[in-house]
This record gives structure tokens, C-alpha cells and sequence, in this order.
């Protein structure tokens, strides 16, 4: 079985930030090789308290797992699916071909063409087959933007996400004040 990052042990085939609690986003990867690229996907997630699973699940070297979890995410409770890869991202598009939940891709800087083949390897989906993508090794929005999905059904979710917006806006006044003294 794929290599799995050592979180909080859950009975699911993943780990979990909150082992009291079901995941509601599924994030995996390539490659263990992708998972610093999702530490700041991850730390929001923690931030605005939403549990998680993580896994590995390569779309070339584990295929047939990574369509097993595509197909059993959504009997697991998974809402939203993040998945990160580089080169040849083939990865968020299976899992999108396999499931009927949103699959947000984080296209990897992996290669010497500077993440350009991740990206565009992801978001030039067939259509059929939508698969969201945020820009290349941004892990932030594609969390931001689990939360935003899961905040048209959690209202909890969504006042965190108008707070957090909020003070994003307060942020940058705030600087352009300082600017203009
Ligand atoms: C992709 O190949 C992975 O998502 C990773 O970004 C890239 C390199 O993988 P490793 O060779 O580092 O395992 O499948």
C-alpha cells in the first residue's frame, strides 16, 4: 500500500487531522515529493478546522488504488477532493473521471518546464470531466476553495471564510495606509 504521511491514525484508508471526526476533503498526491508543496493547503484547512485525510495515490505508478479511492471517497464522506502532482499531472483528472465529488487540482513544480506541464495538464480537461485548477503550487486556494465549497452546506464554514476575507481586506488597508503616511 502507498506510503501515507503519520497524522492521526483513522479506521479509513488515510489519515486524518481530527481522529474524532470524518474527513470532509480528501488530499493526495503524486508523490510523498509533492507534500511540501501542500503544507500551506494543509495549515489553512487546520486553521478554519476542517478534517482531512491525506494519501498518495500516483496516477502511473498506483493506478488501480488510485481508483479505488476515487470511487469510494464519496461512500467515505469525502466532500471535496484536492489532489497535487507535477510533470505529467495526470492525477486530479482520473480522480475526477472516477467520482462524483469536485476535484480541485494543485499543479506541482516539478520539472525543468517550471510547473507549466503540471498546470496545463490539469485544467485542459475534456468536457465531461470538470476538474478545478488552482495555479501552480498553490495549495492555499485550493484549500480556500474546499472551504468555500463546503461553506454552501456547513454555515460555520462560511463565517469563517467571510471573517476570513475580512481581515485579508483589513490587511491590505491597513498597508496602504502605512504607504500613503
Ligand atoms: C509526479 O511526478 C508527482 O506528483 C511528482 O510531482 C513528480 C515527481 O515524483 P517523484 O519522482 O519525486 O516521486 O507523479
Amino acid at each position: 500500500r502507498p506510503k501515507q504521511e503519520a497524522v492521526t491514525t483513522t479506521s479509513s484508508s488515510s489519515s486524518s487531522s481530527q481522529s474524532t471526526e470524518k474527513p470532509l476533503v480528501l488530499i493526495t498526491m503524486g508523490s510523498d515529493s509533492d507534500l511540501p508543496v501542500l503544507k500551506a493547503g494543509l495549515d489553512v484547512l487546520r486553521e478554519f478546522g476542517v478534517p482531512y485525510a491525506l494519501d498518495i495515490t500516483s496516477a502511473h505508478r498506483t493506478p488501480r488504488y488510485m481508483m479505488r479511492v476515487a470511487g469510494e471517497a464519496a461512500e467515505r464522506g469525502i466532500r471535496v477532493i484536492i489532489a497535487a502532482a507535477g510533470g505529467a499531472a495526470h492525477l486530479p483528472g482520473m480522480l475526477s473521471s472516477e467520482t462524483p465529488l469536485p476535484v480541485i487540482g494543485v499543479p506541482v513544480k516539478a520539472t525543468h518546464l517550471d510547473g507549466m506541464d503540471s498546470l496545463l495538464s490539469i485544467v485542459q480537461m475534456p468536457r465531461g470531466v470538470p476538474t478545478a485548477t488552482v495555479g501552480i503550487n498553490n495549495s492555499t486556494n485550493a484549500a480556500l476553495l474546499a472551504i468555500r465549497i463546503l461553506g454552501t452546506f456547513v454555515p460555520e464554514y462560511q463565517d469563517k471564510m467571510k471573517r476570513y476575507q475580512a481581515e485579508m481586506e483589513e490587511q491590505v488597508i491597513v498597508k496602504g495606509n502605512k504607504l500613503r503616511e
